[in-house]
């Protein structure tokens, strides 16, 4: 076929079959990459190396939820996995990647169940880089408005990875996708609890997304690798997907089914979870539709938040740096930062670093002269291609998602001491 001729050329082949079976027979991704300069030795158990590393908050242990500290999370563009954000909603299911397999069925004519050497063997792979972030992204800040539950995350449940792995729209082509099909639901073998009944991790996106590829782009990707090495088992291991530009719950880890259907997924956690409501109503989160796509957003991680407030000598100067996303939308791109030390009556531009690219996250920063002895804080906002821009106030919701106020950091000014 010419047309995916042309596009394999793009693709790189990193892993072949016989290397994936070796890795497989390794044990688990955890296991495979318990070499020095990882963080944590080899016989560790997969589940609590996260929480060994010095790289990450720890916001719950069981399941496994942190965060790298601010100032960490804009050293590298490339977040290294080990400083990673970690979400999960239960503990890391025990998997073994030689038996391992995914299933395609629904409304296809040739359902599949495939194993991940013979994913990684039938299917074109693509390596991009996407930013991953939690919809639950700074909820905390939200507790300043009204209290909301859950895990209690800063800024930093967001990070920009290398994915490599098997583009989705090639897998759904080999299994025929009937006409009526609008959706694709992921499910991951994460073994969950949703009101006493058991449950599995999962979503769905609409189909069009999933068919979205461009030359340089998948809709969807089924990865098998993260930074160039296979997922570990907190990310993971063996297989995941990444939809680049949505909420990371749409990335589901662990993924062992496709279901090609004409209805969102039933699955608690697009049904039922990651909605805008603003109460404990069954009707209302029946009437809220799934979030999807990010929105415009961004953080000064440079000074570092401090629960009460860092302080300066007044005229000092300071070089404030964060990061900055744009909305999920294709080709959509961060256009603009700006930083106030007035509470927002003036703004100056930053700088933006690094040539933009698409889903992805893009760090700025701005040296200030903080004269002020008034200053309460320093603000920052983000615009993006589309035209929208961080808001004042994003609307309080009772799950605490989707913050993307402008982000405030306590400073206050000493005089000078003589
Ligand atoms: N199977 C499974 N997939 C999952 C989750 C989960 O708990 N189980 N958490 C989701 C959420 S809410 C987010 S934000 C991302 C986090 O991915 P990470 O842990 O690799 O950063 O995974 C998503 N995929
Ligand atoms: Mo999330």
């Amino acid at each position: 076929m010419p047309e995916n001729d042309a596009r394999m050329s793009q693709k790189i082949y990193s892993i072949n079959r016989r290397q994936w079976l070796q890795l497989a027979a390794a044990g688990s991704g955890a296991a495979l990459l318990a070499s020095p300069g990882w963080g944590w030795a080899a016989d560790e158990p997969a589940k609590h190396a996260a929480s060994k590393s010095k790289s990450l908050i720890v916001r719950s242990e069981d399941p496994l939820n942190a965060e790298p500290p601010l100032d960490q999370l804009v050293a590298n563009w490339l977040t290294p996995t080990d400083a990673f954000y970690i979400r999960s909603h239960g503990a890391v299911p025990k998997v073994d990647a030689k038996t391992f397999t995914l299933t395609v069925s629904g409304l296809v004519d040739k359902p599949l169940v495939l194993r991940v050497d013979e994913l990684v063997e039938r299917f074109p792979i693509q390596s991009v880089v996407a930013t991953l972030t939690c919809a639950g992204n700074r909820r905390k800040e939200f507790n300043q408005i009204k209290p909301v539950g859950g895990v209690q995350w800063e800024a930093g449940a967001i990070g920009n990875a290398r994915w490599k792995g098997a583009i989705l729209s090639e897998i759904l082509k080999a299994a025929g996708v009937q006409t009526g099909a609008k959706h694709v639901w992921f499910e991951g073998a994460d073994e969950l609890e949703s009101s006493g009944h058991p449950t599995h991790f999962g979503g769905s996106i609409p189909l069009e997304k999933a068919m979205a590829d461009t030359p340089t782009m998948p809709g969807a990707l089924l990865a098998t690798e993260m930074n160039d090495a296979p997922l570990t088992a907190e990310h993971g291991f063996p297989l995941r997907s990444v939809v680049p530009g949505y909420i990371g719950a749409r990335s589901v880890k662990w993924l062992n089914r496709i279901v090609v259907s004409n209805q969102p997924s039933p699955n608690h956690y697009l049904a039922d979870a990651y909605k805008l409501v603003t109460d404990d109503e069954a009707s209302s989160r029946a009437a809220a539709p799934p979030l999807y796509e990010n929105i415009v957003n961004g953080a000064i991680c440079v000074p570092k938040a401090k629960s009460t407030w860092t302080i300066f000598p007044k005229g000092v100067r300071v070089i404030v740096s964060g990061y900055a996303l744009p909305s999920g939308q294709a080709d959509c791109t961060v256009t603009k930062v700006e930083v106030s030390i007035d509470g927002g009556k003036t703004w100056i531009n930053a700088e933006l670093e690094k040539a933009s690219a698409p889903y992805c996250w893009r760090f700025w920063k701005v040296s200030v002269q903080l004269d002020d002895l008034k200053m309460k804080e320093l603000i920052a906002r983000v615009t993006d291609s589309s035209g929208a821009v961080q808001p004042e106030k994003a609307e309080w919701n009772l799950k605490g998602y989707m913050n993307n106020s402008w982000y405030r950091t306590p400073v206050r000014l000493l005089p000078h001491l003589i």
